[in-house]
């Protein structure tokens, strides 16, 4: 028996010393090992065996077993080695080729033009502050002087998640979580997100929109400080030439309030339908923070004075890059956001 092992022994050994391949070494190693080797057929006889013999054959067949796969083992390795280096002597990279191009994306024109008018406000001495798109109705309206019923909430539909709380209208909570958060410090802060209303879509108006708010505190601060910080940044968005103007409005949380209008990119103040023929778009809404605000805060209002202004970034814009329909933002359209 111990003869014949060893037989076959020489014989597996020789056979995978033999082999080059893979495929070839796995074949090799089921025919001295798999169900149909000869070493199988040894295993049968073992039951007519003493039991002194049983135990010695035994020995032997384990060690059998291990040595094949060594050698398989070996020979694997040596095989893939091989592999490697035949690879390595033959193939040649040419570096001269041309790599595959990645498609570069860029920054969404509204990105761009947030970062312009943060930088614009940095320059001016301006914090960021942020608040949530989820907003309470007390910091969205009654803290901003828009009681429960005032007629002003009607312009502001919104989308409400309860009857507390709802989808922010505008980035105005912005100052009342800013002023409660600073308690009678002085604040010069911009506040740029998204906001949502339940407005009907059109070439200017959108049901979810981008605002950017200003804020600025403090013992004296008055309406020519809102005017020129204003046409400060008008001119450097739009350039000298195109007109601004202000026009007497109503914000309940400011006193007194104003919107700010740029001429009409397409008609050049002319009226065309972009403009409803009135040659102005309106950009912003602004004004002296009410009293009723400040107090609500916890600002006095006989010490404390503010400005405050809301803008609409896609309006910005759109007189910027003369775009005559908003929705082309968020169509996300590539043929469009590659001219960018
Ligand atoms: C407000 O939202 C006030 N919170 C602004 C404000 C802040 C006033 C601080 C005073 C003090 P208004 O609803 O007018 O105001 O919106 C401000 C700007 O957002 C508008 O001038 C316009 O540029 C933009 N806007 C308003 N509605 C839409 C809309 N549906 N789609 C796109 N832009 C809009």
């Amino acid at each position: 028996m111990n003869q014949k092992l060893k037989l076959l022994e020489q014989e597996a050994k020789d056979a995978i010393r033999g082999v080059s391949t893979i495929a070839k070494l796995r074949e090799v190693n089921s025919l001295y090992l798999g169900s149909k080797s000869p070493l199988r057929e040894i295993m049968k006889t073992i039951k007519d065996l003493t039991n002194e013999e049983k135990k010695e054959v035994g020995m032997e067949i384990n060690r059998f077993k291990a040595m094949i796969t060594e050698e398989v083992e070996i020979k694997e390795k040596q095989i893939q080695e091989d592999l490697i280096q035949r690879r390595l002597e033959t193939e040649e990279i040419d570096v001269t080729l041309s790599g595959t191009s990645f498609p570069k994306g860029s920054i969404h024109p509204l990105t761009a033009i947030t970062e312009e008018i943060e930088d614009i406000f940095i320059g001016m001495g301006y914090k960021i502050a942020e608040g949530p798109e989820i907003e309470l109705d007390t910091y969205n309206f009654e803290m901003l002087n828009l009681p429960q019923g005032h007629p002003a909430r009607e312009m502001h539909d919104s989308f409400y998640i309860n009857p507390n709380v709802l989808l922010r209208t505008h980035t105005s909570p912005v100052q009342v979580r800013t002023m409660l958060e600073e308690k009678g410090k002085f604040l010069k802060i911009i506040c740029p997100g998204r906001v949502y209303r339940r407005d009907n879509d059109d070439a200017t108006h959108s049901h979810q929109f981008m605002q950017i708010e200003g804020l600025v505190i403090g013992t004296v601060v008055s309406m020519s400080d809102l005017k020129g910080t204003l046409s400060e940044l008008a001119k450097k968005m739009f350039g000298e030439n195109r007109e601004i103007r202000f026009r007497p409005s109503f914000f309940p949380f400011t006193e007194p309030s104003v919107e700010v209008d740029v001429t009409c990119f397409k008609c050049n103040g002319k009226g065309c339908s972009l403009c409803k023929n009135t040659g102005w778009i309106e950009i912003l809404g602004a004004g002296m923070v009410h009293p009723n605000v400040l107090k609500m805060a916890g600002y006095d209002p006989d010490i404390y004075q503010g400005f405050a202004f809301g803008m609409g970034i896609e309006r910005v814009a759109m007189l910027r890059y003369e775009i005559d329909d908003i929705r082309v933002f968020y169509t996300n359209d590539v043929r469009f956001l590659k001219q960018f």
